[in-house]
């Protein structure tokens, strides 16, 4: 059976009879399924939130970067179904876990998802099966946390199962690169592992770079994101350089990025938000301390993020002082609650930061979010508010937090009294520039 195992793995993943399971239905797992599914893998998903299972067996979309007909059709074909138990782990050869990872109040990795989905696979492992790890984490998760909890079923890593990392790289909104051709890193507990998640993911990832081990995988993946905070905080933190010094940070960075070679684009903005970028980079801080090794560029880039949001709230209250209303008596309106443009998820919002520091200050603000309908957290219930004339003409000030392409700057530039830009999304309004001041 060992040889059968893997050689039988193999087969059933290279003629696509294998069956596919993946461990949460969010905005990883659910491309991943549709991926696999599109390729003739029969795939079961195992969604905990039941309405999503059962919007899921109805062959209704709710990820943005899946298209409603392909879920509708590899539903109704029976390539795609969801379950919110494991009952069917036995069916599975590949189980892909695509749970999150957020982290606890004090930026410690919070593993509750990765743990507890781990036991109930393990409850129900049998030979022959690939376990691959796909959630962002910490180097070292799927050795020394996943590795002994499936071994304590009793079967053999890398003879009876088998055990990866591979990081998902998927960018929600970007419509260029795809599950499908954004490079795939794979990194195994030991070579047969490695072998079996090549093969796997080969079948549907136009390029896949196997690497020495899980670990390096992990560090891969925390890498890119902390490229991107770090990045990310260096120019806000010149931002506020440009602040103080009367100087226009988009004229400097746009003029900086013309330079041909040796620099990439980054924007500020009015902080971080997301499900990665703001809590990935910290995973691997937590875990340098454990080994007495200061990341100082996470910790600084993290704490400059975070501060961008009061910097935000800052220059709300001088533009509203020159205007000659007194913050705890001033209107105003904010538009763009979702963490990034054209997206409907306000998780981690550096928006909605904004928006309960000017709520504390006494502000009558409203928002306007055309992906947005209604935001609710344990201190905001609020509803997008339709944006008309009348609206905008009557707020003291219009704050643009997120770069919606659907919304008409010109437009609200038009009727607005003064628009605080964090964004430069009013790059190409020419009339009433004196209107608008930027972060
Ligand atoms: N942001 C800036 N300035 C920038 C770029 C981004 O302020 O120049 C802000 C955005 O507005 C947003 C936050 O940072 O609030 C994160 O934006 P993001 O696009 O970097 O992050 P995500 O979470 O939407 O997706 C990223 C993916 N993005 C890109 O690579 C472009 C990718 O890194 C990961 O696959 C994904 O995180 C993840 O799941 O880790």
């Amino acid at each position: 059976m060992t040889i059968g195992s893997k050689v039988g793995l193999i087969e059933r993943i290279r003629d696509h009879s294998a069956v596919v399971g993946v461990i949460g239905l969010g905005y990883v797992g659910l491309p991943f399924a549709v991926e696999k599914a599109k390729v003739g893998f029969r795939v079961i998903g195992v969604e905990q939130n039941p309405t999503r299972a059962a919007q899921v067996n109805a062959g209704q979309n709710y990820i943005g970067d899946v298209r409603d007909e392909d879920l509708r059709d590899l539903v109704s074909r029976g390539l795609i179904r969801a379950e919110t138990d494991f009952e069917l782990v036995p069916e599975m050869d590949v189980i892909v876990v695509c749970v999150p990872t957020p982290l606890t109040k004090n930026l410690t990795p919070d593993l509750n998802y990765i743990e507890a989905v781990t036991r109930e696979v393990a409850g129900r492992l049998r030979p022959g099966q690939l376990v691959s790890l796909e959630s962002t984490t910490y180097p070292g998760t799927t050795e020394e946390v996943m590795l002994p909890i499936l071994s304590s079923s009793g079967l053999k890593a890398e003879e009876d199962f088998f055990l990866v990392h591979s990081p998902e790289r998927v960018d929600p909104g970007n419509k260029r690169y795809t599950t499908k051709n954004t490079t795939k890193v794979v990194g195994g507990v030991g070579p047969a592992s490695l072998e079996i998640g090549q093969a796997f993911y080969a079948q549907t990832i136009d390029k896949v770079v196997p690497l020495s081990s899980a670990k390096a995988a992990e560090l891969v993946k925390v890498y890119e994101n902390t490229f991107r905070a770090v990045n990310i905080a260096l120019v806000n933190e010149l931002t506020l350089l440009c602040d103080r010094m009367g100087l226009n940070v988009w004229e400097v960075l746009a003029a900086a990025f013309t330079k041909p070679f040796g620099i990439m684009p980054f924007w500020p903005g009015p902080g971080v938000g997301g499900h990665c970028i703001p809590l990935d980079p910290h995973y691997l801080e937590w875990k340098a301390k454990e080994l007495n090794f200061n990341t100082h560029f996470i910790a600084l880039a993290g704490e400059i993020n975070r501060r961008m949001p009061e910097f935000v709230r800052e220059k709300a209250h001088r533009l509203l002082n020159q205007l000659g209303v007194a913050p705890s008596r001033a209107k105003v309106l904010a538009l763009g609650v979702a963490y990034k443009r054209d997206l409907d998820d306000p998780r981690e919002s550096p928006a909605v930061e904004v928006m309960k520091l000017l709520r504390a200050d006494g502000v009558e603000l409203t928002y306007h979010d055309p992906h947005v309908p209604s935001l609710r957290d344990r201190e905001l219930a609020m509803e997008s508010q339709p944006l008309t004339d009348t609206l905008v003409s009557s707020q003291d000030l219009v704050i643009i937090l997120t770069d919606h392409t659907r919304i008409d700057c010109a437009w609200v530039v038009q009727h607005a009294k003064h628009v605080l830009d964090t964004r430069n999304a009013t790059q190409r309004v020419r009339e009433h520039r004196e209107r608008i001041t930027l972060l």
